[in-house]
């Protein structure tokens, strides 16, 4: 008998597990019968979706069974409403979730056939920018693994986040088309398709008994289609979705323009409604502040809200009595906060109920999650634009404001005129604006930040007086990585060692990693861990070769830097340190320090200039180092083109250093450095997000801290910051910064690589990276120490990986339920 690869045991929703055998027989059966092929010519592309299809046979399964549980226990379910889900791709998830992954690659190879290649036929799912989305992604990973009921409601874009090429170092945009060739993982359910109304106006009639009652007239109807995507959780358990929703010209208005002989202004308005679910902004915290923006907000919102309430009904007929108890919605920060004044539209003007009870209903309900104090984050809407899409949702959020301000702020602040200026949804000033931070904290009754300290800082500095008026709406929950992906699928050498020490529960029960620190001195395992660290940045080092043609050696130190663009994230910190070191190195040749490959991945905003500068200068400054043979491979630097999900899977088990280093205060979390943590990096970071988190659960002897804290970079701004005092006391400063307007990176040009400088100066250094230039160089020297001493190196290694279990999701999400959502897990049984 053939030694067949088995799949764990499932115990949940997914019935049977496959086989080898079963995956082989369903493979080929799809590649004939969904295919059209056989196996003598089916292209790779078709090897693949055939897997995918007999991957499915399982998914599906356990989805039917999740969903006919839920339903005949009507349990109370949380819904997560995001503009974002950066899922990157699933089809080694779903295997590894649902224990196959072993059967899988087993049936493929005797298909002659290896998993690594069809695994590489995957596009991305990357309908997210980065951090926010990628949680989301995180989260709903953990709810099914609980066996919670949660569905995730979305926008099925088009378009994900763009593709980045270098063109001479400078960053340039390609369209993504993730679903050019179809998605296998998705199912359209034209059963639920929904309808939504966008501008108009809104009339005032009185009924006979002269009650007052507004009537919405909508300028047009668009349809909202719902694509699933089934959510696997860990070892069959739940099996949850992820509804996306597509937007389509509705044959409603249309018709008429279409028969008075107009087709191309029908087609036209096809078009335009075809537009909302077409692209992802590319906007990562930064308001885009745009028509089309607002209404992807409210299509997505609209449709979900419908979806949860036709359900309901389903259940409760027109009895709104139970809705708060059965519906829980999160807000993923404030990009979803008008669904607030939507369900205050469902239920006062359609289903003809009292402001009271409506908002009563609404107040048990929705929950909001801030994910940042950047001022240019938080979400504004003009009152005109508002006027033009929403004009009744505008009329919605005035009586709230009205009936706040009113109960609410007056009866704390009699008379304080200043207070309600502050506290008011509506901002006056030039322009009048909504502010959907304000109207998520009045309509929420839970409000959270993603780390202690941010979720301090929102209490203190971002809406203090909300706190005075509700005190106990307020609470943290901090933020967590599925160990799944970030540990088991994407780094095996390690689990497999993780496995061997500290048993096979640790991917759902992540605490168990603590058992690995008794190991931390032990010379085998520092080894075996060690060996691990080795192979994973040979692996990287091969892709670096492929994607940039630059040769690193997995025998120096990997510095690894890698999340979205911006200054608060300081990656030009980290190149004046480069700067820095290859300026040593220059000024003597024989300067001592361990061998360091920095790598970057970062996307910078399209229309984020200075970002793009970053990106160039790195590229510019990466160019001439990698080429100077005075540098004797002590230094490289390498900007890997476009950082998403899978690469991430590469990079992250590979890393030696990781670089967290935003300005304090800034980083609301922060996700990166806790997957970089879980595979053993050790972080050099400020006091920010989930940093400080880290610092205590790994001990100050394994983590490198230096800069400022939040409160010094309060006191300094306080006191003034001048940067140009920087420039002129520290000669090294100064150099590095007048270095980068030469010629030397960019010859025969010089003052292409100004911009930095300019900012740091001229521009006032708004994110302080010369006040924390002497102690970052400081905390990186020694990191330099500590990693000559191998033993050394590896048991901080080792205990970071056996201290960070706090991080996953799974304790997020538990966290979620108990202080917000107040959900009881649903365990599912498979019925055949
Ligand atoms: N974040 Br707001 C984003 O990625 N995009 C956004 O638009 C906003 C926040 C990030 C935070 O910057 C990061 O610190 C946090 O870890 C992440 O959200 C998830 O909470």
């Amino acid at each position: 008998m053939k030694n067949q690869a088995k799949s764990q045991l499932a115990t949940g929703a997914v019935a049977h597990l496959p086989t080898s055998d079963d995956l082989k027989n369903s493979i080929v059966r799809h590649l004939h019968g969904t295919l059209g092929t056989d196996i003598n010519k089916a292209s790779r592309q078709a090897w693949w979706s055939a897997t995918c299809a007999a991957v499915n046979e399982y998914v599906f399964d356990g989805l039917r069974n999740t969903q006919r549980t839920h339903y005949e226990q009507n349990t109370r379910a949380v819904h997560y409403f995001s503009l974002e889900y950066l899922m990157g791709r699933l089809f080694s998830n779903n295997l590894h979730n649902l224990g196959a992954y072993d059967a899988a690659k087993q049936a493929l190879a005797e298909l002659g056939l290896n998993i690594a290649d069809l695994e590489d036929q995957e596009e991305d799912m990357a309908l997210g920018n980065g951090g926010l989305g990628r949680l989301a992604a995180c989260f709903i990973d953990s709810m099914a693994t609980l066996n919670y009921p949660a569905i995730g409601y979305g926008i099925h874009y088009e378009h994900g986040l763009f593709k980045q090429e270098f063109s001479d170092g400078r960053q340039i945009e390609r369209p993504d088309s993730w679903r050019e060739y179809g998605n296998p993982w998705e199912i359209c359910r034209p059963e639920s398709v929904q309808e939504i109304s966008v501008y108009g106006y809104v009339e005032t009639t009185y009924d006979l008994q002269g009650k007052m009652k507004k009537v919405w007239h909508p300028g047009r109807i668009i349809k909202g289609i719902p694509w699933d995507i089934p959510v696997v959780g860990y070892q069959g358990s739940s099996v949850n979705v992820l509804r996306l929703w597509e937007s389509r010209a509705s044959g409603f208005f249309n018709w008429d323009v279409f028969n008075s002989g107009g087709y191309i202004d029908a087609s036209r308005e096809n078009v335009e409604a075809e537009t909302i679910s077409k692209v992802l902004y590319p906007n990562d915290e930064t308001d885009a502040g745009k028509e089309l923006r607002l209404i992807q907000q409210y299509f997505f919102c609209s449709c979900s809200l419908k979806d949860i309430i036709r359900r309901y009904k389903r259940t409760y007929g027109d009895d709104w009595s139970q809705f708060g108890a059965q519906v829980a919605i999160q807000l993923n920060d404030t990009h979803p906060a008008i669904a607030i004044p939507e369900l205050m539209r469902i239920l006062v003007d359609r289903a003809e109920m009292g402001w009271d009870e409506a908002w009563n209903i609404c107040q048990h309900v929705f929950a909001y999650t801030n994910h940042t104090l950047l001022p240019e984050a938080l979400e504004k809407w003009s009152v005109r634009l508002f006027e033009k899409v929403l004009p009744r949702h505008l009329e919605i959020i005035y009586e709230i404001n009205r009936r706040f301000l009113v109960e609410q702020v007056d009866v704390l602040w009699p008379g304080d005129n200043e207070k309600k200026r502050k506290l008011s949804i509506i901002e006056e000033g030039h322009e009048h604006m909504v502010r959907m931070g304000h109207l998520s904290v009045v309509g929420s009754f839970r409000v959270n930040g993603v780390a202690q300290i941010h979720s301090d800082l929102v209490k203190s500095d971002l809406f203090p007086e909300m706190v005075a008026l509700w005190p106990d709406k307020f609470t943290n929950v901090t933020n967590g990585v599925t160990p799944r992906r970030w540990l088991k699928a994407c780094n095996p050498r390690l689990s497999k060692l993780l496995d061997e020490t500290v048993g096979v529960d640790w991917p759902r029960d992540l605490k168990q990693l603590k058992k690995l620190a008794a190991y931390a001195d032990d010379a085998q395992i520092q080894d075996a861990f060690m060996a691990i660290k080795h192979q994973n940045k040979a692996d990287l080092a091969q892709t670096v070769k492929e994607l940039t043609g630059v040769s690193i050696d997995p025998h120096a130190m990997f510095d690894i830097q890698i999340k979205r663009l911006h200054e608060y994230k300081r990656q030009h910190l980290n190149l004046l340190h480069i700067l820095a070191l290859y300026r040593r190195i220059l000024q003597n040749p024989d300067y001592d320090m361990v061998p360091r490959v920095f790598l970057f991945g970062a996307k910078a905003a399209p229309g984020y200039k200075l970002a793009k500068e970053i990106i160039y200068a790195i590229n510019k400054v990466a160019e001439k180092i990698n080429s100077d043979k005075r540098v004797k491979n002590r230094l490289k630097v390498v900007f890997m083109p476009n950082y998403r999900v899978t690469l991430a899977e590469k990079m992250i088990p590979a890393a030696d250093v990781s670089e967290q280093i935003s300005t304090a205060g800034k980083e609301a979390s922060g996700t990166g450095n806790m997957k970089l943590a879980l595979n053993g990096a050790i972080t050099v970071g400020t006091l920010d997000g989930a940093n400080i988190e880290i610092a205590e659960e790994v001990g100050a002897d394994n983590i490198s801290i230096f800069g400022l804290t939040v409160d010094e970079v309060k006191a300094l701004h306080a006191k003034g910051y001048h940067s140009w005092d920087y420039y002129y006391a520290d000669p090294e400063i100064k150099a590095i910064l007048d270095w980068l307007e030469t010629d030397y990176f960019t010859p025969g040009k010089p003052g292409e690589l100004g911009a930095i400088k300019r900012s740091l100066l001229e521009g006032g250094d708004p994110y302080l990276v010369l006040a924390d230039f002497r102690s970052y160089v400081d905390a990186h020297q020694k990191v330099d120490g500590w990693y000559r001493d191998k033993a050394g190196w590896a048991k901080k290694a080792i205990l970071n990986t056996a201290s960070v279990g706090k991080f996953t999701s799974d304790r997020s999400i538990e966290d979620y339920v108990e202080r917000v959502w107040k959900l009881e897990a649903c365990p599912v049984t498979a019925k055949p």
